[in-house]
Formats: structure tokens, sequence, C-alpha cells
């Protein structure tokens, strides 16, 4: 039971708050997206208050922040940042709780509304669990991690399937102040080591096994065999999910019967603005994931204000964020956002076609949701199969459609929109990335009614300004053109720096275009101002929506011992998004088959990194095309994979130009 003395105390706190509300609501100027600037009489359109948010966004964020958030102590100054010097600081002085946030603060008007309702893998067998419900368990996990010594600034790495045990967990560090380190569940064994030793994790979360598509996924075992290289971790918690009788080593512990032996009461720390609330692997263009880490108070303004007004969620909805907690938008869309703003979110553990491609609007009809936000990947592989799996059910319950991961080509949206959402609801592409911590740019929030051009996300949210640069880092000023994407504000969500490595969050983000964040990404923008995001400027995959560096997959390429040495590509592909194309290099005194040594090599990623890393296509080549200055020209790579050998351009500056039509040649008896 949630009903300690000091709780009761703070629940009448918020109640105070909560009764001041209508005063706020009396100056709501309809024509502002926020109450806050209702006041403000010269913000009369979207456009007016997008140029204060720029023109003053001390004071934009100032006043959202006050009005957002829950604080302990007041901040004293909204920011102190030059990303020039690489500092970026938010809030200053103020303390803040994120669990206290996400829900203590709900539970005196909002204790039986459902938080989460969780889709397990067989359809119709979900559950839903209220924020009184949340609480307790928040509470007593953050019992069972302080009373086993985890405190405040330790990293929690979190191994576990989308359920509500896996939000509680989340919470429950942020509550007592410790850092968690998500790693999605479908990371093999050693990409789940490396990231706890990088982390110098002390402990583990895990579960028994995982079940995804019907299929049990051995997460226990994996983190057997993870931990046994990880000498820091002290103790491994296991939640049951399927009871199967998993081995339980000196350091294991049943996190439920730990639960059960612990108050729901659990004392929040108080936190810093500026202290990090979790960190989160991501691929760059170098071999090693780097560890974003997001702030706490920057943070969740950032997701609690891009929730509300980019979906234009309305209270008592049902938000349907498909994506796994293990990536940022789980973290963003599936906890943060929808939780700090008192919501009813959807915890999917499924997979969009089990038990067939019907489940995503057979759950739509079944749970009425109002909003689903996917991944362009799972419309491409949904929309194949016909329109008769979506026209089978109600779909009337949508509002709106949001999509993310990847650039939506015109196909699946207009699929999006006429099959599914029948030409009455908003698609929301919404560009964002783990290192903004919430979206940047999307058709909405603007000015009610404004026309969506397909197949691109358009707008800058407030506080956010798209600049596009040119080779020589100039700004690109021309109305209708190409450039790298960069952002030249600062805002509160954006990441602060990689764990243990400020030197490369520097480098790789704020040293290319100085005064700018650099995104990485390419960009058109269109007659008007649209903004359409082109792909990656740098060698990073995008795979179904999920980010890998070809030098990760390079890496384990060439660890095989049959290989000499290896570039890997992303080529076109129908469903995915971008395919894998790896092009190796056996060594002279090989002795194994090249089918054999290919079967080897997606095993080998499958087991190192994880299964979407796997190669599409594996191609024996006698060499690789390395320039005379010893970089790999991967434009011509490129263009082989995607089987465009008319024109390879340029070739004269390469060392071995030879070896171009070698390996044309073997890439024609791959058709
Ligand atoms: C949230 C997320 C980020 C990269 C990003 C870009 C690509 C994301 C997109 C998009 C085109 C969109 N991306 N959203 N490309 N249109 N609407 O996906 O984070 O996993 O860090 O990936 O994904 O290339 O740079 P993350």
């Amino acid at each position: 039971m949630y009903g300690c003395i000091r709780s009761l105390r703070r629940s009448w706190n918020l109640v105070q708050q909560v009764q001041k509300l209508p005063s706020l609501a009396r100056c709501i100027n309809t024509t502002t997206p926020f109450p806050e600037f209702g006041n403000m009489t010269d913000l009369r359109s979207h456009q007016d208050l997008y140029r204060f948010s720029l023109t003053d966004p001390q004071e934009f964020w100032c006043r959202l922040a006050r009005t957002r958030l829950k604080w302990d102590k007041d901040f004293t100054t909204t920011f102190d940042s030059n990303l020039r010097e690489g500092k970026i600081a938010w809030f200053l002085d103020g303390k803040l709780n994120a669990a206290v946030n996400c829900v203590d603060r709900h539970l005196p008007i909002k204790g039986d509304q459902v938080a989460l309702i969780w889709e397990r893998d067989e359809p119709g067998t979900q559950e839903y669990y209220t924020y009184r419900q949340l609480a307790d368990m928040v509470g007593q996990i953050g019992n069972v991690l302080r009373n086993s010594g985890v405190s405040k600034g330790d990293r929690v790495a979190i191994y576990l399937p989308m359920a509500p045990i896996t939000i509680a967990t989340m919470l429950a560090c942020a509550r007592i102040g410790a850092i968690h380190s998500v790693v999605f569940a479908g990371f093999s064994s050693d990409a789940l080591a490396s990231r706890i030793q990088d982390a110098k994790a002390e402990t583990v979360v895990t579960a028994d096994q995982g079940v995804r598509g019907g299929k049990v996924v051995e997460l226990k075992r994996a983190v057997d065999d993870a931990v046994s290289r990880c000498p820091t971790v002290k103790r491994v918690f296991v939640y049951q999910r399927t009871e199967a009788d998993v081995p339980m080593g000196k350091q294991d512990i049943l996190l439920q019967k730990a639960m059960n032996a612990e108050s729901p009461c659990c004392e929040p720390v108080s936190m810093e603005s500026e202290d990090t609330l979790f960190m989160l692997y991501t691929s760059g263009s170098t071999g090693k994931p780097k560890g974003i880490t997001h702030s706490t108070a920057g943070y969740l303004l950032y997701t609690t204000t891009t929730f509300k007004h980019v979906f234009d969620y309305k209270d008592g909805e049902k938000f349907g964020c498909v994506a796994d907690i293990g990536w940022i938008t789980g973290h963003s869309y599936a906890l943060y956002g929808p939780l700090s703003n008192g919501g009813t979110t959807l915890l999917f553990e499924s997979t969009p076609t089990y038990p067939n491609p019907g489940r995503y609007w057979e759950m739509v009809e079944r749970l009425q949701l109002n909003h689903i936000y996917l991944a362009p990947t799972s419309l491409r592989l949904l929309l194949k199969s016909g329109d008769s799996w979506a026209l089978n059910y109600d779909l009337s319950s949508l509002r709106k459609l949001g999509c993310v991961g990847e650039p939506l080509n015109h196909e699946a949206w207009e699929w999006y929109y006429r099959v599914i959402g029948k030409e009455r609801c908003d698609i929301i592409d919404t560009w964002w990335q783990t290192e903004t911590g919430g979206i940047c740019i999307s058709p909405r929030p603007s000015t009610p009614g404004a026309h969506i051009e397909p197949a691109m996300p358009m707008r800058p949210f407030f506080g956010i300004d798209p600049v596009l640069v040119d080779h020589d880092g100039q700004e690109v000023t021309e109305e209708d053109a190409h450039g790298a994407l960069c952002i030249r504000s600062i805002w509160p969500g954006m990441a602060r720096t990689i764990y243990g490595d400020h030197k490369r969050f520097i480098d790789t983000y704020l040293n290319p275009v100085p005064g700018m964040y650099y995104t990485g990404d390419g960009a058109h923008r269109h007659p008007g101002g649209a903004l359409q995001i082109t792909g990656r400027m740098d060698d990073v995959l995008n795979v179904s929506g999920h980010r890998l560096g070809s030098a990760e997959v390079e890496d384990v390429l060439d660890d095989h011992p049959a290989i000499a040495e290896s570039a890997v590509v992303g080529f076109p592909h129908d469903v995915k998004g971008e395919g894998i194309f790896a092009f190796v290099v056996r060594k002279d005194d090989a002795v194994e088959s090249e089918q054999e040594i290919a079967d080897n090599l997606r095993k080998k990623v499958k087991k190192e990194i994880a299964s979407y890393a796997q190669p599409d296509q594996i191609l024996f080549t006698p060499g690789l095309p390395w320039t005379r200055s010893g970089k790999i020209m991967r434009r011509i790579l490129r263009k082989v994979a995607a089987n465009e050998t008319e024109d390879l351009g340029d070739v004269t500056t390469l060392a071995n130009p030879s070896v171009v039509a070698a390996i044309v040649e073997r890439r024609a008896m791959l058709q």
C-alpha cells in the first residue's frame, strides 16, 4: 500500500498544486498550444511561439519547467550552456526526482487510472496496471536495490523483456538516484558484456526467459555468460517471466521474492537537475558503441513537452508506442513522456507479425488505442501482406499515427494514411536520435490544420533551430537545398556526454561544426522550408530502424580466422530500409569453402552483436578498393551493393584500381 506519512504529505501538496490549475487555465489563449504563455498577448500564433522559443529560450523553457515539472527545490538559472565549449547545463540549483514526476504526483487524482497496458506476447492476454500499482512496484524495487547496496550514481544494467517490471525497475533506479542502462534483450551476451563492462555496473536485472513472437528467448543464460566476463558485477536480480527452471548462482536473487519482503514506501532521492537519469548505448561510426547519457531535469522536461504537443496527447487517451524499451523511443515515448503526463501507455511484448500480420490492428481494436507510434520498417512489412489484415478491424479509435527511426517512404506513408488512418488521422513522422532525447522535427505541433507533406518530418519543434551545412561547414542559405543537418540552438533534452568519454562526445557532435550540434544525417529543405531527412552521412547503417556501425560488423568479420579483411555497407532493402552487404577477402590459407565461411560469419555476428546485424549478402572478393591514403572507397562498394555498377565514378585515386572490375564481376554472379 502506498501510505506512509511522508508520501501522504507529498500527495497533499500535490492536491494543492492541482487545485491551483484552474487559475492557469483561465489565461489560456486559444491560439497558443501552451497555457503557460497565454498571458503573453504578442504570442498569437504557432509561428510567434516558435520564434519566441528561439529568441528567448531562457523565458520559454523556464516557464515550461516551472509549470510542467514538480520540483523539490526551484532552479535559479535556466541554462548555462555553450556548445563551442562543450558545456551543456540546464535548470541549475534545481532538485527533483523523475520517478516522483512520473508516478507519485499523479496518485492523488489518478491513482486508479491505468498507467500501463501490458500487451503480452499472446494476443488477448493483456494486463492493466494502475498508477497506484505501479507506485507500489517502483517503491518495492527501489527498496530491494537500495537494501542490496545500490546507491546514487551507481549503474544498473537492465536486460529485460517489455513488461511492467521493466518500467518499474527503471523508475526504481530513478527513485534512488541510480543510473539505468537498458540493454536491448535481443542483443547477444557478448554485446551485453561489453556494455556492462563499459558502465562498470555492479547490478544486473534480468528475467529467466523472454517470450517474443511465440519463441522463448534465453535471457538468464545470456546474462550468465556475460557476467562470467564482468568482474564488477556483484548481484543479478532475476524476474520470473516464464517460471522456467533456470540455474541460479551465488549472486543471483529472485526479484519478486525480494520485492515481497519490502515495503512499497521508498524515500526518493532529490536529484540535481544535471544528475544523470540514464545511459543508453548506441552505435557510432567507429567500432565501440557509445553510452549516451541523459540528464534528469532537461530530459524529463523535453520528453514531457514533446509527448504532449507532437502527438496532441489528451488526458485519458491510450498511447501505443510499440518500440522496445531497449531503444530510446521506448525510453522517451513508452515511459518518460507518457507517464510524466499522467497518461496511459502500452508495453508491447510481441512482434508486428505474431501470430499474423494483423497483430497491430487487432490490438488497436481490442485495446481501443488512440495513438500508435511505430517504425517504417514494420509498415513496409505489413503493407506487403495486403490491406485485408487492416480492413478486418475497427480502427476508429485511432487519432494520430506516428512513426520514427528511418525515412518513411511515400508508399508506406500513403498506406498508413489511407488504409490505417482512413484519411482522417495526421501522420506524424518524427525525426530525432538517441542523442537528442526527444523529437526534434515533426509535422506537429503547428498551426491548427496546417498541411502535412507526405514522407517528411517537416517542421522543427519549439526551441529547435535546424540548419543545413555544406562540405566546408558553411550554412546553406538557399531555400531548396541539401546539406548536413545541424542544430544551432540548445535544448534541454540533448545528451550531456558519452559515458566515460567526454572528448569523444565533443569530437563527434560539437566539433564538426563549431557552435552547432552535428546530427550525422543529411537533409533536404524543400521550398517553404519543410525538411526531409535523406539518411546517415557517416558509416552508420540503419537496419529496420536500428542503428548499427559498419565498423562494429567489420570488427566481428575481420576476427574470423579465414578472413583477411572486410568492408560492410548498406544497400536499399524493400522491408528493412537498409540491408547489410559485406565484402570479405578470404585468407590464402583458408581451407573451408566460401559457403562454410559465410555461414560461420553470420553465426558469429549473431553471437557477438545480435541477429539483426547479420549480413544479408556476403560477397567474397579478391581485395577491397583502398585509396592511396589508406581508406576503403565505400562509395564504390555502396554502388556495387546496390547493383548500380554502370557508372562507378572516378577510381583513379585507388591504390589497386583493377580490383574494382573483379568485384563487379563477382557481384554479377550473385544474381
Ligand atoms: C529515435 C531514433 C537515429 C537515426 C537518425 C536518423 C534515423 C530517425 C527518422 C530518421 C528519417 C525519421 N531517423 N527518425 N530518419 N526520418 N523520421 O530512431 O534514434 O536509434 O538513435 O536513430 O535514425 O538517421 O540519425 P536512434
